[in-house]
């Protein structure tokens, strides 16, 4: 695989209007640079797969009502429940930061206690962590995010919704901008946003004056790292337009440049 341990992946996000292609592209995407030999991992947000996310669904289908600053919230926690590492993982990380940090053990013999782990992405990237910053690695394990354990152990991540959904979701329904921002400030900024323009959802009428305010929202959210795609252009047109904008972006990452956080 083109990305290793030595060079970090991209985080890429795939913005864009109700059933305006992103899912679809996502998996071109994903398709595309594999083939180029990266290794990729697609996310996609709500994930539905945990507590808070079987909330939310329940709360889409309908099923439930929730205080629109309460169903913000509860997006917003979905992607930080992504953020950690797994329980087992998180205690080890700080134990062992107070034992490197008393000096009680060294980092080999820590890197050989991590082999117990068996997961390689964790494990490269420790070891990286080692070289690079020596004895506080383990300090910075214990507050790692998952996501960013992948970006840095090369895996570039393809995550289709991320906060600009749920800033221009929430704020569409009239809620403060600033508000609905402040949830998601440290969770980490992408590398490259590829907002989709244009759709074909909205049956109804009020459907689609909502998704032209979630549209005026986007709008306000813009900055030097969006890249708008015509989402109205035919599949392959669309897909054609954001493998170039995603080719630079992953060089670059390539090359070192830093992460880092949303709106801080
Ligand atoms: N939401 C929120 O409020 N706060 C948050 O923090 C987050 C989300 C993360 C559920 O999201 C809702 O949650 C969403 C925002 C809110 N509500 N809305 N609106 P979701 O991601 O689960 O659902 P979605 O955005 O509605 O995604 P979708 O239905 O999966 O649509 P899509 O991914 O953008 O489109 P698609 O599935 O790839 O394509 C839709 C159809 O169009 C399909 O038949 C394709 O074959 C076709 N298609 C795709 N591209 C083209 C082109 N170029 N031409 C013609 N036809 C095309």
């Amino acid at each position: 695989k083109k990305n290793s341990s030595e060079s970090r992946g991209a985080l890429i996000v795939l913005e864009g209007l109700d059933r305006s292609g992103k899912t679809s592209q996502s998996t071109r995407l994903h398709s595309f640079l594999d083939g180029l030999g990266y290794s990729v991992e697609s996310w996609r947000f709500p994930d539905r797969n945990t507590g808070v996310g079987q909330m939310i669904s329940s709360y889409l289908a309908n099923e439930s009502q929730l205080d629109d600053r309460a169903i913000h919230l509860l997006f917003s926690a979905n992607r930080w429940e992504k953020r950690r590492l797994s329980d087992k993982f998180a205690a080890f990380a700080s134990s062992q930061a107070e034992r490197a940090a008393s000096r009680r053990a060294s980092i080999l013999q820590i890197q050989e206690e991590l082999l117990g782990f068996g997961d390689d992405e964790i494990i490269g990237f420790l070891k990286r962590l080692d070289s690079h910053v020596k004895g506080e690695w383990a300090m910075k394990a214990a507050g790692i995010s998952l996501m960013e354990t992948k970006l840095r152990t090369g895996k570039t991540l393809i995550v289709d919704r991320y906060s600009y959904s749920g800033v221009a979701f929430s704020s569409a329904k009239g809620l403060d901008i600033e508000w609905c921002k402040a949830p998601e400030m440290g969770l980490l900024a992408p590398d490259l946003k590829a907002a989709e323009r244009g759709g074909y959802g909205g049956e109804r009428y009020e459907q689609l004056e909502f998704q032209r305010k979630v549209a005026k929202s986007y709008q306000t959210l813009r900055d030097s790292s969006w890249k708008t795609i015509d989402a109205c252009c035919p599949v392959e047109d669309v897909e054609m337009q954001i493998r170039e904008v995603v080719s630079d972006c992953v060089v670059t990452c390539e090359k070192g440049k830093s992460l880092s956080q949303l709106w801080s």
